[in-house]
């Protein structure tokens, strides 16, 4: 179909709660969102990419410079009859993954939508829910974590993430770990470590975790190798992964054991696939990883959690632990089986709300 034209929406959303991480402190969420407009009907992606370059290199600003000067020009007025079509026009294109993403998924919502599919279907999923966990961020004191955890235990996560970081890691996991000895715990360090800190990690060994996610510098595998040979933990990678050779390079040196997959951070839903893919024909489990999209980039990520090798909980949790009002609906609702359920409707099976997506953006382009 002809792409007729498309629209990006910076908007900036505010969490109900701030979320700390060991690189930031965040008090809402600026994202893009894409509209790809073709047939009469309107695909939609979201832009992972945050204000600032701190978790990875890409901002709001780079994405938006990346997606209007190189991106939109390359499928504006072209015929695109499936995403492979799309990913062909941006081979050229290297970096800025996110930015890449939200374009590639918004086409995907939209070639869903006009063959009657949901996305889920068109990636090939099979699951009618997915496993979900909450990704807990750092907190002031020791108490108000333990508060949080058990308010999202209550609520029906039956996995938790703690973020960690130099000071707040050993102690912390321990608190939680005594409190629930049998609940599936991970944590994530967000590259806050080097391999000096293997002692932290020989602690960390002992508390039955499901993983340890990206203890080390945020482009390594190396050193993630050498850590990983003396735990019994798997390590997982996040921010070390920006493609599928990426991930092969990482498994082929045993830089982990498990691998968080990001929709953006790999740029797209099909480079994402891929790397499910790999990872099945190797034994190596995947998981979904979540960067507080609002419904637009959480409907594709339950999509993409659908397919058969997604076995851990991902972070993909319900609408109301991010925001107040979302700019889509419906709103994703915590099963009591710790799960989400997949949309059935065509696409993403998420609506955007027009008054709502003005009345929080910042910025419109639409082009032509
Ligand atoms: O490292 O997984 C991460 C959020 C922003 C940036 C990086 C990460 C995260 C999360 C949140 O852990 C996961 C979620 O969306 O719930
Ligand atoms: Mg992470």
């Amino acid at each position: 179909m002809k792409i007729e034209s498309i629209e990006l929406h910076h908007i900036d959303l505010p969490l109900v709660h701030p979320f700390e991480t060991s690189f930031s402190r965040e008090f809402t969420r600026p994202c893009i969102l894409v509209a790809v407009h073709a047939g009469g009907l309107t695909g939609w992606g979201e832009c992972t990419a945050h204000a600032g370059p701190w978790y990875s290199s890409e901002t709001v600003e780079t994405a938006w410079h990346v997606l209007r000067d190189f991106l939109l020009p390359a499928v504006l007025g072209q015929e695109i009859e499936s995403p492979a079509d799309v990913v062909a026009r941006f081979r050229r294109v290297r970096g800025h993954p996110m930015a890449r993403a939200a374009l590639e998924n918004a086409v995907w919502d939209l070639l869903a939508q006009r063959r009657g599919v949901s996305l889920a279907d068109m990636l090939g999923g099979r699951r009618e829910r997915v496993p979900v966990g909450v990704s807990v961020g750092i907190e002031p004191t020791l108490d108000a974590l333990l508060d949080q955890v058990a308010g999202h235990i209550a609520e029906g996560y039956g996995r938790i993430k703690l973020k960690i970081k130099p000071g707040w890691d050993v102690d912390v996991v321990r608190a939680v770990r005594e409190r629930w000895p049998d609940l599936p715990l991970q944590v994530d360090a967000n590259s806050a470590y080097t391999l000096a800190d293997v002692p932290v990690f020989r602690d960390l060994d002992q508390f039955d975790l499901l993983l340890i996610e990206q203890p080390l510098h945020h482009d390594d595998i190396v050193d993630h190798a050498r850590l990983q040979a003396q735990l019994r933990t798997p390590l997982c990678l996040d921010e070390s992964i920006h493609s599928p050779e990426h991930a092969r390079w990482a498994l082929d040196i045993g830089a982990c054991r498990i691998i968080n997959v990001k929709v953006g951070r790999v740029g797209g839903l099909t480079a994402a696939r891929q790397i499910h893919d790999l990872c099945a024909e190797r034994g190596v489990p995947v998981w979904c990883g979540g960067m507080l999209e609002t419904n637009v980039g959480r409907a594709a990520n339950v999509a993409l959690a659908t397919l058969p090798n997604f076995t851990l909980p991902g972070d993909i949790s319900a609408s109301a632990r991010y925001y107040r009002e979302d700019i889509a609906e419906p709103n994703f609702e915590i099963n009591d089986d710790s799960t989400l359920s997949v949309p059935i409707g065509p696409g993403l099976g998420v609506h955007v709300i027009p008054d709502r997506l003005a009345a929080v953006r910042l910025r419109h382009l639409h082009l032509p």
